[in-house]
């Protein structure tokens, strides 16, 4: 617990779906601190690494499909707890199960296009910053 920093991503159907902003502030009204921002294109290469761990699984080729199939908002939010409090503000992965309130609850219908990422533990979101923010923070 304490101070955490967490790997926060706004997949293409949140993009699309201009949730940007939304997404955006549900953080800033919990105080978080943005401590870094992107727009990118994921690349295959980059999917793969991220996703590494459901390699083999049925929907791996279709989930690597869709986070390179357009603009990705990469983020690193910073907070108190902030890793267990995020995967509460995104919802159940499964937005079935996702209580209303949450983004997923909220926003999305398809469990292979949830809108957002968030890292899951403590080890993932330092594995999955150093992927996409490998230049360092502001800081
Ligand atoms: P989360 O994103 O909530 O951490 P993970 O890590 O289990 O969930 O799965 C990563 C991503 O893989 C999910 N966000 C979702 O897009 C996709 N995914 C997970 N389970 C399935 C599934 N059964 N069918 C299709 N896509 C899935």
């Amino acid at each position: 617990m304490g101070i955490e920093r967490t790997f926060i991503a706004i997949k293409p159907d949140g993009t699309s779906k201009k949730l940007v902003g939304r997404v955006i502030q549900k953080f800033e009204d919990l105080d978080f601190d943005l401590v870094g921002l992107k727009l990118i294109k994921v690349t295959k290469e980059l999917a793969e690494k991220h996703y590494g761990e459901h390699k083999g699984k049925p929907f791996f080729d279709d989930l690597v499909k869709f986070i390179t199939s357009g603009p990705v908002v990469a983020m690193a939010w910073e907070g108190e707890s902030i890793i267990e409090i995020s995967r509460k503000i995104l919802g159940s992965t499964d937005p079935v199960k996702a209580a209303p309130g949450s983004i997923r609850g909220d926003f999305a219908t398809n469990i292979a296009k949830n809108i957002v990422h968030a890292s899951d533990s403590p080890e993932s979101a330092i594995r999955e910053l150093g992927i996409f923010f490998s230049e360092g923070f502001v800081d």
